[in-house]
């Protein structure tokens, strides 16, 4: 029995150590012919640990980032050979770059700064803290629980009852490894309560604020303590006898739910889930935004990375609704997150520039409601860091996001009087 239970402990302890990512490199794959993009979406598909795509395979001439492991490196570059691919490492040692990111020193563990990446819970403190330092402005907000049972926290930030039709909400870290969408929406947040600058005054005081800086917490955790690469939720789903976790969050939703770019398999890390809204967080956050989603004017749906502006819709690139108009903002914004620091961004529908995706948050909110304003952002950087983005970049990310916000809405706001 005594052997049995220390024989447990171990096995917790062994689970719950860091998976390492010693030498594994990431390479930008660029198919050149159709016979490569199909070996590679067909490396991409078959969902082996040893080969984690940061980017999708697209089409001949887009390059893929994928993260190899050492012992495969003989096999890839020989398949690199054999086929019309061109290949540079972007990455040498992704372990390096973990150990450099910023994790938050052991130190200032509970202090909510925006050097360095936090934990799930200290973002949970800091939004409850808001709520005490700014108790007329700030409401906690609870939209249901994990899987694993942890709540899926935001806040309200409201200056005035008059902005009750105005509402922008802001949703991030839905991808558990994009850590720097998290922070950058905190960051936001934080500004939007303290700045003074008058533009970002004027931004926050004329809106009703819906802000959830973790909307996948299982996940995050999981990526936090155990595996860094982590994307999707941490539900358990068997198939055939072999049990895989998660589902994507991203593929999950209700609307045009399992019409592209999306997997039916349990272990790929596009898995839609078994049925839409399968995953009680994407649940959860659906089922509130459905309570406040007709006083939305905007919806925005942080990730990481390449440095894209995307306009809905994912399931096709037919250029819907308002998408003229959204794009035409979405080149002034682009334009003023350039202006701090020659950030570049492009812009477009999401298969425009990156590939079929269906069931986002975003597009469930543009189709069922019609929100005028919907983008995704993929933050910094274009793969020199990828996910791995150092935390002394989390400011500098966050002021030039917020430059760009505010240019949505003052170029959302000149069409608006205009009619
Ligand atoms: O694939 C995704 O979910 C997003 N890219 S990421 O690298 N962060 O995973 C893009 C989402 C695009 N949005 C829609 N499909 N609407
Ligand atoms: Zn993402």
């Amino acid at each position: 029995m005594k052997l049995l239970a220390a024989l447990a402990t171990l096995l917790v302890l062994v689970s719950a150590e860091k998976v390492r990512y010693d030498n594994y490199r990431v390479y930008r794959l660029t198919p050149k012919d159709y016979k490569a993009v199909e070996a590679l979406k067909q490396l991409e598909d078959a969902g082996i640990a040893e080969y984690s795509f940061w980017t999708s395979v697209v089409g001949v001439g887009a390059a893929a980032d994928v993260m190899v492991a050492p012992a495969e490196f003989d096999e890839l570059e020989e398949m690199v050979a054999g086929l019309d691919i061109d290949s540079t490492v972007m990455i040498e040692n992704v372990q390096t770059l973990i150990d450099n990111e910023g994790f938050r020193p052991a130190s200032r563990a509970g202090v909510f700064d925006f050097d360095s990446y936090h934990t799930v819970e200290e973002y949970n403190d800091f939004l409850r803290s808001l709520v005490v330092r700014f108790p007329s402005t700030v409401t906690l907000i609870q939209a249901g629980w994990s899987y694993e049972g942890r709540p899926i926290l935001g806040v309200k930030v409201s200056f005035s009852p008059a902005n009750a039709n105005n509402g922008i909400f802001l949703e991030s870290n839905m991808h558990a490894r994009e850590w720097i969408a998290g922070a950058v929406n905190a960051y936001i947040l934080n500004e939007l309560l303290t700045s003074h600058d008058p533009a970002v005054r004027h931004l926050a005081e004329t809106h009703d604020w819906y802000i959830f800086p973790i909307a996948n917490p299982d996940g995050y955790v999981f990526s936090y303590t155990s595996t860094r690469m982590w994307r999707k939720t941490r539900v358990p789903y068997s198939m055939l006898g072999i049990t895989c976790f998660g589902a994507d969050p991203n593929r999950n939703w209700p609307f045009r739910w399992n019409t592209g770019g999306s997997s039916s398999l349990a272990c790929s890390d596009t898995y839609m889930g078994p049925s839409p809204w399968s995953e009680p967080s994407t649940r959860g956050l659906g089922e509130f935004i459905s309570t406040i989603a007709p006083s939305l004017v905007g919806y925005i749906s942080i990730h990481s990375y390449s440095q894209m502006l995307l306009l809905p819709y994912g399931h096709t690139s037919a250029q819907l609704d308002n998408y003229n108009e959204t794009y035409a903002i979405g080149v002034s914004a682009a334009r003023s997150l350039a202006r701090r620091y020659g950030t570049q961004y492009t812009i477009g529908n999401i298969p425009e520039l990156l590939y079929v995706a269906s069931g986002s948050s975003m597009d469930w909110v543009k189709g069922n409601f019609g929100t005028p304003i919907a983008y995704t952002y993929e933050l910094r950087d274009t793969g020199r860091f990828g996910f791995l983005l150092p935390a002394e970049q989390i400011r500098p990310t966050g002021e030039e996001t917020l430059d760009s916000l505010v240019t949505i809405f003052e170029e959302y706001d000149k069409i608006r009087n205009a009619n």
